[in-house]
């Protein structure tokens, strides 16, 4: 797959404007923003865009119980999450939300050619009722015992104890979460997107889409088992967009928040010179990629090709799915310590640790993986501070002291050498979101540099007078090392990157100039650029 020439459309999956973002949403969000930076960094168009998912049945519940409007809750989280994601150095082009106009006339524009082209039906279902509330129960709403192995306290749709999949009808005893009273069934009329209509064209295009194994065996399991059409239609009340020509029933917010990536990008378009229709046309050249979690695959690589394939829009070119995250080897748990929201890690860390953690763990694949606190720790001081940022601390302080901070006019083309191919590797990994790969081989670079300063020992040149050119040099060589590795892992670390650029006096590197020699060049003083993770930075975390 080459990117040669095209213009890149990445999208994250739409946090639910919910709730507080937690480190463990943050891993898709650095993924997705790495491989960003990186295609900027090659010099690709790209447009990087994400929005608040702003409908559903759970956040007009939680609005409901705070007694706020829906709009008022989504706006607040909706700031939140931008400034979370902002303060992670997450580089978004658009954050926009989907209870927008853009994305109202998106869905209404699509709905109206999915109905053209005969991809909608309606059908009377039968549904759990809270007569209380006066309102349809989702399934994640009846609760009860599991008509499998009896395990009390179940969810309507699956059995957290034995894992089968059944209907609320199917419980025991069911009751209503929301008033705690027996549901009844009542019919109502739902529309249908006809996805059985796309089974066949669904098959062949995950085939010509860049999508991890693993994730095209999963999607091979449900072609397997056969699609069935999805129910796109939800009654009153509810907090999303009406549906055309109806008083009482709304699109589910599976139907609309995908649109909203398209929405997000519409209203970028009306704020710069972006044609929105350029990305928009059936046939499109420009490359659309989404990264999103693993647990809603089914919307993204079925659902929402189908939608597109059926109102004539462009299709996404990639999936990219990311694992989930433990912390010290369990699911995240409030009563653990180890539910660790974005901010409260932000009011005590530098958000590009975590960056360098999660891109150090980090493959193609969908696995989990672990933040294990320690290891961060350890990892973070071992290779950041002791490898990388101690090739500048090294070396920096001989230029300054004596030789005016002014870099040699020499540098030793050999030496360069295997930084120019290890870019190369490097390069690849980061293509096919290896980062790990790509941190690993950054690493060993770093090594032979501060093995290079370890053997010519500028310390001791440096109190013989004859010497002292050759320490300018082997200074200056080192400062090139140096400057490669920080140009390597700038998709990682773009911060401590942009303060390396202005110590070295030089600005917006590109991934090309990895390949450029510093010589006869004045530096500035250095500073420190990073600080040791302490055990009580970790302590207090957690704490909170
Ligand atoms: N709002 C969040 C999730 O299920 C959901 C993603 C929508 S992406 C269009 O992870
Ligand atoms: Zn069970």
């Amino acid at each position: 797959m080459t990117l040669e020439n095209k213009k890149i459309f990445v999208t994250n999956a739409l946090p639910y404007a919910n709730g507080p973002i937690h480190i463990g949403h943050m891993v898709g969000y650095i993924q997705a923003d790495i491989w960003s930076r990186f295609q900027r960094m090659q010099g690709h168009d790209v447009v990087f865009i994400c929005a608040s998912d702003a409908h559903g049945t759970p956040i007009m519940l939680s609005a409901e119980d705070l007694g706020v409007e829906p709009v008022e809750l989504a706006a607040e989280y909706t700031r939140q999450h931008e400034n979370d994601f902002n303060d992670f150095h997450v580089s978004f082009d658009n954050y926009h939300t989907t209870h927008s106009e853009e994305n109202e006339e998106l869905v209404g524009e699509i709905y109206q050619r999915l109905k053209e082209n005969d991809c909608i039906r309606t059908e009377v279902i039968e549904q759990a009722y809270d007569d209380q509330e006066n309102m349809f129960l989702p399934d994640r709403y009846v609760r009860g015992t599991c008509p499998k192995c009896n395990a009390p306290d179940q969810y309507g749709d699956n059995c957290e104890k034995c894992g089968a999949t059944y209907k609320p009808t199917d419980l025991i005893d069911p009751i209503s979460a929301i008033s705690g009273k027996a549901p009844s069934l009542k019919e109502s009329e739902h529309y249908f997107m006809k996805l059985t209509k796309f089974e066949n064209m669904l098959e062949d295009w995950i085939e010509t889409i860049d999508i991890h194994s693993s994730v095209k065996s999963k999607l091979k399991e449900w072609f397997d088992v056969g699609l069935r059409d999805w129910d796109i239609s939800r009654d009153a009340p509810y907090f999303g967009f009406l549906i055309p020509g109806e008083e009482d029933k709304y699109f589910y917010v599976w139907l609309d928040a995908p649109i909203g990536y398209f929405a997000s990008l519409k209203n970028l378009s009306e704020k710069s010179d972006l044609q929105f229709e350029e990305y928009f046309k059936d046939g499109s050249d420009t490359h659309m990629v989404h990264f999103i979690g693993k647990d809603i695959i089914y919307f993204h690589a079925l659902f929402w090709p189908a939608v597109l394939e059926g109102a004539g829009v462009k299709k996404p070119d990639a999936i990219y799915v990311n694992g989930f995250l433990t912390v010290n080897g369990e699911k995240m748990s409030k009563s653990r310590g180890t539910f660790i929201k974005a901010r409260t890690y932000l009011d005590h860390l530098d958000p590009e640790y975590l960056r360098y953690y999660f891109a150090y763990k980090s493959s193609a694949g969908v696995d989990d993986f672990d933040l294990d606190t320690e290891d961060f720790q350890n990892r973070i001081n071992a290779d950041l501070i002791g490898k990388w940022i101690n090739i500048a601390s090294r070396s920096s302080k001989f230029i300054r002291e004596h030789f005016e901070n002014t870099l040699s006019a020499d540098v030793d083309k050999d030496l360069m050498e295997t930084f120019d191919s290890g870019a190369n590797e490097i390069k690849a990994h980061y293509e096919k979101r290896e980062f790990g790969q790509s941190m690993r081989k950054i690493m060993l670079l770093a090594d032979n540099a501060n093995q290079y300063l370890d053997q010519e020992k500028p310390w001791i040149m440096i109190k013989n007078e004859e010497k002292k050119d050759e320490v300018q040099k082997v200074c200056t060589n080192a400062l090139n090392m140096f400057l490669k590795l920080t140009i390597m892992l700038k998709p990682v670390m773009p911060d401590v990157a942009s303060n390396v650029e202005s110590f070295m006096n030089l600005s917006d590197l590109n991934w090309s100039n990895i390949h450029d020699v510093i010589n006869d060049h004045k530096i500035n003083n250095y500073e420190n650029l990073m600080y040791r993770i302490r055990e009580e930075d970790i302590e207090r975390i957690i704490k909170k």
